[in-house]
């Protein structure tokens, strides 16, 4: 079905045939849209930014292109076209027929789901709030506006299951998502990383490359679910994740590539003279890496996780790219972990946040490739690394077990001696925040960072992205 929208939420769910839907959620939209004003992108409101809207959910419609006032933006609900006769393609129900409803046994599981993916879209939101003051070109202002106005609509995509499948508790969370604060003492959101601060451009390129990536893996996951609205929404927010996690793809790449630049200028790589010359140099680059990622990790929850298995099993929620594996039931099969008190075999449906994880890490290693090829192209030995999966984790086997980046296991008093090396410290911080100066000429990019190879949808990279009033 097309999207709508000459009604006040764009949609293809039929909405105006639902009127109690409807209203619920027509009451919830000047809430979304006060917290827009007051957490979301600091300024730029009265500003024109050349922005994406999808108007129809098949690959070639999905996609229109035009200046837009960000309040004003078509925030709705798409789902991907329903499949006919879908299955249910994992656990204990394997091959059963999709649930258009909820079904009762499930429904606090799904509803703690729905909500923890859903408070993770605004949390974002909140956490870049502040970049658009800093951006480096009004290229990369517009970039973060897409992604921005974006997680908004993803909010938009839970917000819409909770009021449609989940009565009152589903109204009432669909509230408290707009609540909670990234990052607040008293209510703070869900997930570790969306706690995080992230206060320079250098941060964004690495949450949108390794953050963004998790939110990539675990949509596909939830697109396997037996639940078939929840499958189809985040089958459509996919094909929109892509963008967020080439902004931080290119973002880094562009990030190496000024720096080589500057020590081919310089004639050295030693990391004080790129700092000197306005550039980030690539230990520090190493240590923001190691900062995101290992926050990152935590996503995925234990490597041991009895809801894990649970939401498998009862066909809720599957592994990322079910499709590619030969057992879906995975009854009986193992999985070895390794611990800190060494290998253990363990079920696999326990250890389903872990097979996600890998297919995770095995991703964000290709861009490092990429990144390492240019180095190596320019005649540097430094390598860039994705540090230990075990290093600096919070969450799981792993959690508060002092390692070094390589994995291998280190007394707390090295652990905390050593961390200045390995994280980015209170001055490399300073350092990032000073280089963050604001350039808005068409086509100019700040000295820290390389202009992007093309533009958007065809566009010159010195068009106009965004026009400020
Ligand atoms: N921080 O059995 P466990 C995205 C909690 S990103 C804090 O280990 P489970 C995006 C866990 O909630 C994708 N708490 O793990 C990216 C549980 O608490 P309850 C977001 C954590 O349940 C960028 C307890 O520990 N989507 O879209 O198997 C921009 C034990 O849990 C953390 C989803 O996450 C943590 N890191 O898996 C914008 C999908 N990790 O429930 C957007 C939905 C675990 O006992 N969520 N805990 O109170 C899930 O599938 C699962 O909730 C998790 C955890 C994968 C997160």
């Amino acid at each position: 079905m097309g999207i709508n929208y000459s009604e006040r939420i764009p949609n293809n769910v039929n909405l105006a045939a639902d009127r109690t839907l409807q209203r619920a959620l027509e009451h919830w939209q000047p809430r979304f849209l006060d917290w827009w004003r007051e957490m979301g992108p600091s300024d730029f409101a009265a500003s024109d930014v050349y922005l994406r809207t999808a108007v129809g959910v098949d690959a070639q419609g999905w996609a229109s292109y035009g200046y837009v006032k960000m309040p004003d933006y078509r925030w709705g609900i798409f789902l991907a076209d329903p499949e006919p006769d879908r299955r249910i393609g994992f656990g204990d129900a394997y091959g059963q027929p999709v649930w258009q409803e909820v079904p009762g046994e499930y429904r606090s599981t799904l509803r703690r789901l729905i909500v923890t993916q859903g408070d993770t879209e605004p949390a974002s939101v909140e956490q870049q709030r502040l970049l658009g003051h800093t951006a480096p070109s009004l290229y990369d202002l517009r970039n973060l506006f897409q992604v921005n106005v974006e997680e908004g609509r993803h909010l938009w995509a839970m917000v819409y299951l909770l009021h449609a499948y989940f009565g009152r508790d589903g109204r009432e969370e669909a509230e408290e998502l707009l609540a909670r604060h990234s990052g607040d003492a008293d209510k703070p959101r869900i997930l570790g990383t969306f706690n995080e601060p992230i206060p320079d451009w250098l941060s964004f390129f690495c949450f949108t490359y390794f953050t963004d990536r998790d939110g990539k893996f675990q949509l596909k996951s939830l697109a396997e679910s037996g639940f078939d609205p929840l499958a189809r929404t985040c089958r459509f927010m996919l094909t929109e994740e892509a963008h967020h996690m080439f902004v931080g793809e290119t973002g880094l790449g562009r990030v190496v590539k000024r720096t080589l630049e500057v020590m081919k200028e310089l004639a050295t790589d030693d990391p004080a003279a790129v700092r000197r010359a306005g550039a980030i140099d690539l230990p520090l680059l190493q240590k923001y890496l190691n900062f995101w990622f290992s926050s990152s990790l935590d996503l995925f929850g234990s490597e041991v996780s009895s809801n894990a298995a649970t939401t498998f099993a009862n066909g809720i929620k599957g592994r990322p790219d079910e499709s590619q594996y030969a057992d879906h039931v995975c009854s009986d099969a193992t999985f070895a972990l390794e611990t800190p008190e060494g290998r253990q075999t363990v079920s696999l449906r326990n250890a389903m946040n872990e097979v996600a994880r890998g297919a995770y890490v095995k991703d964000c290693e290709l861009g490092l490739r990429r990144w390492n090829m240019a180095i190596k192209r320019a005649g540097h030995e430094f390598e860039l690394k994705l540090p230990s999966t075990r290093f600096r984790r919070s969450i799981g086997v792993w959690a508060n077990v002092p390692t070094d980046p390589d994995g291998r296991t280190i007394s707390r008093e090295e652990y905390e001696r050593r961390l200045a090396d390995w994280l980015p410290t209170d001055a490399d911080r300073a350092f990032v925040r000073e280089l963050m100066q604001r350039v808005v000429s068409p086509g100019k990019v700040a000295a820290w960072i390389a202009p992007p190879d093309r533009g958007i949808n065809n566009q010159p990279v010195d068009y106009e992205y965004v026009r400020l009033p």
